[in-house]
């Protein structure tokens, strides 16, 4: 299982703020914290306006990487705000992300192809997030065939299926490990994440929606999640789940992570 963390995102406040003032040590310790509490990757993520966001990634991207040694997930649409920032980075990153957007591939999988990178592809495209797994699984076959023929092996795609919040589709959860199985059973090498929290948008106590969400992603096939890694409930779900799934070989991972302190007892 491969966590991203999601932490250094300027839609939050205090990033935002951290970002506009340049506060190094708030970054900082944010990336060092992810990084300890085993992130794979770091997402980072401006939230800027267009003229100002390759400035602000390129300083998000030196500001994590003199503290933290786990590669990026550089989370942006913006071509100019991704060029800028791939000039900068010491590990090759991933790109958040690609769609069934004609634009969007034109003018970013150059980068994935050119930089060797892993990249996310939306289950969505122009016309927006489709309403069925079919349709969902359409797009991804468009998403695929242009990797592919770009020479991106099937293995550095991460699908996104997407959600909803459950508060405007109660079938959003179905919807997108319906997805997620339709699109593995196709293509068995690509990886599967999912950005968690959407799920539970506008709903009181999020968390246990998250938890049970993430629950029934990974039994759909799901193998990559941003989440906050710094949620120990969160992570002992996951551990647990893991296990409960057989995918925690004499159950090591969760016993070694209880054995560490990583997550308390209930
Ligand atoms: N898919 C892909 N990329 C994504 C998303 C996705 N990138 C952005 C987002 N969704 C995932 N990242 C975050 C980052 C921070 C928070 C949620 C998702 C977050 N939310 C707080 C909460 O949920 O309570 C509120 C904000 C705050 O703390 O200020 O922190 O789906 N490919």
């Amino acid at each position: 299982m491969q966590i991203i963390g999601e932490k250094i995102n300027g839609t939050r406040k205090q990033v935002k703020q951290a970002i506009a003032d340049r506060d190094v040590d708030f970054i900082q310790r944010l990336a060092r914290r992810q990084a300890e509490a085993g992130s794979t990757w770091l997402d980072v993520n401006a939230g800027t306006p267009p003229d100002r966001e390759p400035d602000d990634l390129v300083w998000l991207v030196e500001t994590v990487q003199a503290v933290a040694d786990v590669p990026l997930c550089l989370d942006s649409a913006n071509p100019q705000a991704l060029a800028a920032a791939l000039k900068v980075v010491n590990q090759t990153p991933m790109i958040n992300s690609i769609s069934g957007e004609p634009q969007r591939l034109e003018n970013v999988l150059p980068f994935v192809v050119e930089h060797g990178c892993s990249v996310i592809a939306l289950a969505m495209d122009d016309k927006g997030i489709p309403e069925s797994s079919e349709a969902r699984l359409a797009v991804a076959r468009r998403v695929l065939e242009a990797t592919r023929a770009a020479g991106v092996p099937d293995a550095r795609v991460y699908v996104d299926a997407l959600t909803l919040t459950l508060s405007t589709d109660v079938q959003s959860a179905m919807l997108f490990c319906d997805t997620v199985r339709a699109v593995r059973a196709e293509y068995p090498d690509v990886h599967f994440v999912s950005g968690l929290s959407n799920i539970s948008f506008g709903l009181p106590a999020r968390s246990y929606i998250n938890r049970a969400f993430l629950t029934l992603a990974l039994a759909a096939g799901l193998d990559c999640a941003i989440l906050d890694p710094l949620d120990r409930e969160l992570k002992a779900t996951l551990l647990a789940a893991e296990l409960v799934l057989g995918r925690d070989r004499y159950c090591l991972t969760y016993t070694r992570a209880y054995r560490a302190g990583a997550f308390d007892k209930p």
